[in-house]
């Protein structure tokens, strides 16, 4: 056994340890794919569609070309020769890598130039004369899907109209038989808008095609580089051994650097056509109009009820607006990601969804932006569904959730789509909720207020995320088997070197990892580098998103960790000259059974694996993991917010707000903590006014941090945060995911909340985000907004 207080000093598990990435971050030293300069490096610009939807007659790169220190303008053309013209979205569809026949978007990419600077490169591309003759944009779902509307992707073979999939899951004759039986049936309509991750830094690479070597070296933003070389090799058609993707530190992700997108695309093949390393970054217009867009989902949802308050069973009808290429972040057999997880932490019997995609001419949506796959869309329809069905009964919304939510009893539970939860004290969290914001106390001050003209409200999301992206013998949730690797080198000295395959965009990997190692060897977290990002050092892995590292990459980092203890004991065998059976582990240091006092510690094993191993023994103490869950992780969460919403303006503050999360075993608390007020700050955001909108004519309104708003340290609200703990059962160290949760779990608190304060107008929905005019407006007539 490990004792706890040693752990807390060598920075192993549940160490609030100072994140050790942060020497370099807070101090500007960081290395982002903008800081590298290679010698002889080219820059490149790409040209964007002005157009939502538009022929291309013609493109004139002539006078492009003739501008002194232009290298290279490309087109979609001249991309088709190299066989580049489309590249895979990451839902089989394809998407244009430049323009040829149609833009489809505005900000499409039409060609783009690589010239001796950046700023020749942005002239040179204002130089190219591109003739549209305009098409009738198509910027709403529904009326992408009515007949007549023009056929957005005419370039696909069969497509004659503009949807994109229909999937359907769950049992829908059992659903229709629950719904027979209701008492009552409580229905609700909403859309959740399109949002945009926006991380602070944008997306950019620099492609260097070694023309001796044949090797290509590709800096890039990414949140997945392994995954990124095996889909250069195969649409490149370079070979994967030729490839090295080195995702250097990066500013952010969200979701946002999973996609290939076609800027990596076109520095790929400027740089082996120009025989130089071509960079490319983009701006922040660009990020914002043309990649990573997430939600955009449109719901009619119903749930049957029995008069106690018991739900019977859930049906959701969900369209989603995809854009103009169907870039859907989804598992191959699910067109929603993971929609179904849908009322997962509830005792539902059965349900149904079906769902249709329809395409559109805005930017390709659907990517996962910190959402483990559109949970984020499947609690918050969850969530308002359940305070809806409460109020239509008449029910107090914390008694309903208490009479809903799976009890401890009901582990492992299979939810009415199919999943396995496998752990979880889910009343626990919501009462610790209730108490510490003082509920019933709440309810009556709230009576009170409102006698007074005040209207204050109070919102709960409780909520379970499937966190892990791995396969999962219980439900093959992906189609594919997804795993993650760990690489420990212990050197002579007892200082250690670990790679894995993940990718850290600022979770704080090269802190944790190394305390996961600590807390399995005994070797002090300080004494452990981890490096993540480079596919020519690191083991293969699938990268993080989906809230996959902890419950997969750190199961990977346990087991090595566990596999060289292993090697360690037969080396402190030979070094007490005793059995391997008669040696004992306890946190770093091995010793002879019954006697104490006469033991070796994890260095002096390390050392003797290079100096002084037993006859026979392969030197060295390193070696390898990968980890394959046999189930997603299972967190759960329950937040609650409380506001007071001014008649007046529509304006709503946020008065207190408290989030109880059990992610299972904590490996750093304080990296925890960060995690959730960082994701409660978006769920806020996309709340209250962080949302990404067209026009009529297809235009984007939210193209610069202007438009698209997001809130700052002033607005951001204070958080309250409690834990409970309930160790994952199949994790090594009972550890599950925490990245994503309160980004998919509070945008319903807030919301509930808001609705809580206005529920005597009857109104039943506003969107989001909460703007106070959408507020004021619904307050002023009763009706929805
Ligand atoms: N952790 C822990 N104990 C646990 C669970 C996690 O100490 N029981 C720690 C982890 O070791 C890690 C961090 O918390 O340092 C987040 O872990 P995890 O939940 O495994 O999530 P990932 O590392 O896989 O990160 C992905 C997740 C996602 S999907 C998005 S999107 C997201 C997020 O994390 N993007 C982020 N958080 C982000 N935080 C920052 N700063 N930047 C982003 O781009």
């Amino acid at each position: 056994m490990t004792d706890t207080l040693d752990e807390v000093r060598i920075g192993g598990l549940g160490a609030s340890r100072r994140r050790a990435e942060d020497a370099r971050f807070i101090r500007g030293r960081g290395t982002y794919v903008d800081d590298v300069v290679l010698p002889g490096m080219l820059h490149m610009e790409i040209l964007r569609s002005p157009l939502a939807h538009a022929r291309i007659t013609s493109i004139d790169t002539s006078a492009a070309w003739a501008i002194p220190g232009v290298r290279l303008v490309l087109t979609g053309e001249m991309a088709a020769q190299r066989n580049l013209a489309w590249m895979p979205t990451l839902s089989y569809d394809t998407q244009a890598v430049l323009a040829t026949d149609k833009v489809r978007f505005q900000g499409q990419e039409v060609a783009c130039v690589v010239a001796d600077d950046p700023y020749i490169a942005r002239d040179a591309v204002e130089a190219i004369v591109v003739e549209y003759e305009a098409l009738p944009p198509v910027v709403n779902p529904k009326q992408a899907m009515e007949p007549g509307a023009p056929v957005i992707r005419d370039d696909k073979e069969g497509q004659t109209d503009n949807l994109t999939y229909r999937w359907d899951v769950g049992d829908a004759a059992a659903t229709e038989r629950a719904f027979a039986e209701a008492d009552t049936v409580s229905t609700l309509s909403l859309h959740y808008p399109r949002s945009h991750p926006s991380p602070l830094e944008p997306c950019g690479s620099i492609a260097d095609f070694d023309v001796a070597t044949g090797k290509l070296t590709i800096y890039m933003t990414s949140q997945a580089p392994h995954i990124i070389r095996s889909a250069v090799a195969l649409v490149a058609e370079l070979p994967e051994h030729m490839i090295r993707v080195i995702s250097p530190d990066l500013g952010g992700g969200f979701g946002n650097k999973v996609p290939v997108y076609p800027g990596y695309v076109c520095s790929i093949l400027c740089s082996i056509l120009t025989g130089k390393p071509v960079k490319w970054v983009e701006d922040r217009s660009s990020n914002l109009s043309s990649t990573g867009f997430g939600r955009d989902m449109y719901l009619d949802g119903e749930l049957a009820l029995r008069s106690d308050g018991r739900i019977l069973g859930v049906r959701m009808h969900v369209t989603t607006d995809q854009g103009a290429f169907f870039a859907d972040a989804q598992p191959s057999k699910f067109k929603v990601g993971l929609l179904h997880s849908a009322f997962a932490c509830y005792d539902v019997p059965v349900g149904h969804i079906s769902a249709h995609g329809a395409y559109t001419n805005k930017a390709p949506g659907g990517v996962a932006y910190r959402c483990s796959f559109r949970v984020t869309e499947a609690m918050y329809f969850q969530e308002r569904m359940v305070q809806a069905a409460a109020d239509d009964l008449g029910m107090d919304q914390a008694e309903f959730r208490r009479i809903n939510l799976l009890h401890d009893d009901a582990f492992p539970a299979r939810t009415p789509f199919g999943f396995l939860v496998d752990s979880g004290q889910y009343g626990k969290c919501l009462q610790l909720g209730l108490d510490a914001i003082g509920y019933q106390d709440f309810v009556a001050e709230q009576a009170a207020a409102r006698a007074r003209g005040r209207l204050l409200g109070i919102g709960i999301s409780t909520m379970t995320e499937p966190l892990g992206a791995g396969n999962s013998r219980e439900y093959d949730i992906l189609g594919i088997k997804m795993f993650d690797s760990a690489e420990l080198r212990v050197h002579p000295t007892g200082k250690a070197m670990l790679r894995t395959g993940a990718r850290s965009q600022g979770q704080g990997h090269e802190t944790t990892w190394a305390q996961i190692v600590a807390h399995e060897l005994g070797l002090p977290a300080d004494d452990v580098v981890v490096e993540e990002g480079d596919t020519d050092t690191a083991p293969y892995g699938m990268g993080t998103y989906a809230s996959r590292s902890t419950p997969v990459a750190g199961a990977a980092v346990s087991m090595v960790s566990r596999k060289i203890r292993a090697k360690a004991r037969k080396l402190a065998a030979h070094l007490l000259e005793v059995s391997e059976e008669d040696v004992e582990w306890e946190l770093g240091r091995f010793h002879v059974r019954g006697a104490p006092e006469r033991g070796v510690t994890i260095q002096e094993c390390a050392a003797a694996a290079y100096t002084n191993m037993p006859d026979g023994m392969e030197p060295g103490l390193e070696g390898n993991a990968y980890y394959d869950p046999p189930n997603l992780t299972w967190p759960f969460a329950c937040y609650i917010a409380i506001v007071e919403v001014d008649p007046e303006t529509g304006v709503w503050d946020v008065l207190r707000f408290v989030a109880v999360d059990d992610c299972g075993v904590r490996i750093n608390p304080m990296i925890v903590e960060g995690q959730i007020m960082g994701g409660l700050t978006e769920a806020y955001a996309m709340a209250s006014m962080q949302f990404q909108t067209y026009d009529a004519e297809g235009n984007i309104v939210g193209s610069n941090f202007m438009d698209y708003l997001l809130p700052t340290a002033w607005e951001t609200p204070g958080f309250e945060l409690h834990e409970v703990v309930t160790p994952c059962p199949h994790h090594p160290i009972g550890a599950k995911g925490i990245g994503e949760c309160a980004t998919v779990g509070g945008p319903a608190a807030f919301v509930n909340a808001v609705h809580d304060a206005i529920r005597h107008t009857g109104v039943r929905n506003v969107d989001m985000p909460l703007l106070p005019d959408r507020v004021w407006e619904a307050l002023r007539t009763g009706h929805d907004y």
